[in-house]
């Protein structure tokens, strides 16, 4: 059997600009949802604020500086072997309030530059539109997603990026982990993604509904706009994809494993095939929930479906009915997620599964015979640093070993269509759960704590090795 990947298969890292750019106010950026939130050991413990209130810390205002050294860190990339990078664009940089009528002409040269440099490195980009982050204006004055205008503002940013960067940047994707703002207990994730903060006397799942909606008819009408400035575009929906299990074989589980996939299948059955899937429409009249779509958006959202899809993969879960009131793990908000006994989990209680990766490779491809691309994995966690000495994280080329293994195999055995592979942060970036250091993913440490102290050199781990040779003979030397 052929050991290598297909010819031309993107191999690369991602971030985001929230969690490595920095420079927060500088050259004309808006204050985006990113900007306001602190640091906290878990999302639990992570305030946002109203607003940047001072004597707080904020580690995304100086993340690790690559608004500055952008230069260096790819020359970093490129001796890895990286034919592409992931990266987003910060709205707030180029309409800082987000309901401005004319961008802000630094930003829009920042990502010029960027691109400009990945490009004479070989490197091809791969853009998110919206990762994390929304200019914080446009939840103060329009209350977040729930808004439709905010879907006119997102789509006035996106054509306007699409326009200038039209000869730059072929691969998009519109929202990042646009799922997660499924979870109405989880106030970060509400933020971050839809920039909401839910008042007691509202359906909060209503208001949820409503304002994924209105993201997913932004994203179509993104994706027919792109098409007629460059028909060359592909263009991409982003999930982060938790593949759920029954804890049991007992027919309960197995269902209820099923209803806990629908709740990330439904934004795919959106994006894919361009109608609200039944299920999800049963639902909203079961739980007496209005949400507002209009004929034209239905028009818009058929018209507007996506080329391909992108995937976070780090985990799986695991449900049961049984033992509703037992530990839950944190990442999900769901009740019923329990621990794997077959899995071990990182530091953080994510559950560690490679096979997992095939398994969803498979369920994605067969349900929706659209080209993956799987945008995030890898692990995080804390790196011992000894002065003067390389840091050897050996638990994270296992992790990345084990998970390659598994996408050779969908590709190689299961003739699943993958496009590329990014590893989450492969230099060292705010985390985006906890909002510290500590939590790293690269191949590349960045002398930075949680307090902000550091000097922010760069400088190779073990990993770095590994990843270059595995880029090299093209995914044949795990
Ligand atoms: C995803 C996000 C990323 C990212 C990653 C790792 O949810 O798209 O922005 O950071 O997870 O998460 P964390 O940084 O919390 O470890």
């Amino acid at each position: 059997m052929k050991n290598t990947f297909p010819n031309h298969f993107l191999w690369g890292g991602a971030i985001a600009a929230h969690q490595a750019e920095g420079a927060w106010n500088v050259d004309g950026k808006g204050i985006s949802v990113a900007d306001v939130i602190t640091a906290g050991s878990h999302q639990k413990n992570r305030e946002i604020t109203e607003g940047i209130i001072s004597g707080k810390y904020y580690p995304n205002h100086e993340g690790i500086d690559l608004y500055h050294k952008y230069k260096e860190d790819i020359s970093f990339f490129k001796e890895m072997g990286f034919n592409c990078l992931r990266t987003s664009i910060a709205w707030a940089r180029i309409f800082p309030n987000g309901d401005e009528e004319s961008p802000n002409e630094k930003g829009l040269l920042f990502y010029d530059n960027l691109f400009d440099e990945l490009i004479a490195n070989g490197i091809t980009p791969i853009i998110t539109l919206s990762h994390f982050e929304m200019p914080y204006h446009l939840v103060t004055e329009y209350g977040g997603w729930r808004n439709k205008k905010v879907i006119d503002f997102f789509v006035r940013y996106a054509e306007t990026v699409l326009n200038r960067y039209k000869s730059k940047v072929k691969y998009w994707m519109t929202f990042n982990e646009i799922n997660n703002i499924y979870g109405t207990e989880n106030e970060f994730f509400s933020f971050v993604t839809g920039g909401l903060k839910y008042s007691e006397d509202e359906n909060k799942k209503e208001v949820m509904f409503q304002s994924a909606m209105n993201q997913l008819v932004a994203s179509a009408r993104t994706v027919s706009i792109a098409k007629k400035i460059n028909p060359e575009f592909e263009m991409g929906c982003m999930l982060a994809y938790v593949p759920v299990y029954p804890y049991s074989s007992k027919p309960d589980d197995v269902l209820l494993a099923q209803q806990e996939m629908q709740s990330r299948h439904f934004f795919l059955d959106v994006h894919c095939h361009g109608n609200i899937p039944n299920y999800i429409e049963l639902s909203w009249e079961r739980e007496n929930i209005t949400v507002d779509v209009s004929d034209e958006e239905l028009r818009d959202l058929k018209n507007g479906t996506v080329d391909y899809i992108a995937i976070s993969y780090y985990m799986s879960n695991t449900v049961t009915r049984e033992t509703l009131n037992s530990e839950t793990t944190s990442y999900q908000t769901s009740s019923v997620v329990v621990d794997n006994p077959h899995l071990l989990a990182n530091e953080w209680g994510w559950q560690i599964d490679p096979v997992g990766l095939r398994y969803s490779l498979n369920e994605l491809y067969n349900r929706y015979r659209k080209p993956i691309m799987i945008v995030e994995n890898g692990l995080g966690a804390e790196d011992t640093v000894i002065p003067n000495e390389k840091i050897i994280d050996d638990y994270r080329i296992e992790y990345l070993a084990n998970h390659i293994t598994e996408l050779k195999k969908a590709i190689l055995i299961d003739g699943v269509d993958v496009l590329g592979y990014t590893t989450w942060g492969p230099i060292d970036i705010v985390s985006a759960g906890t909002g510290e250091m500590k939590k790293r993913y690269g191949f590349i440490y960045v002398d930075r704590d949680d307090q902000g102290n550091g000097s922010l050199s760069r400088s190779k781990k073990k990993s770095f090795d590994w990843y270059s040779n595995v880029i090299k003979t093209n995914g044949k030397d795990l």
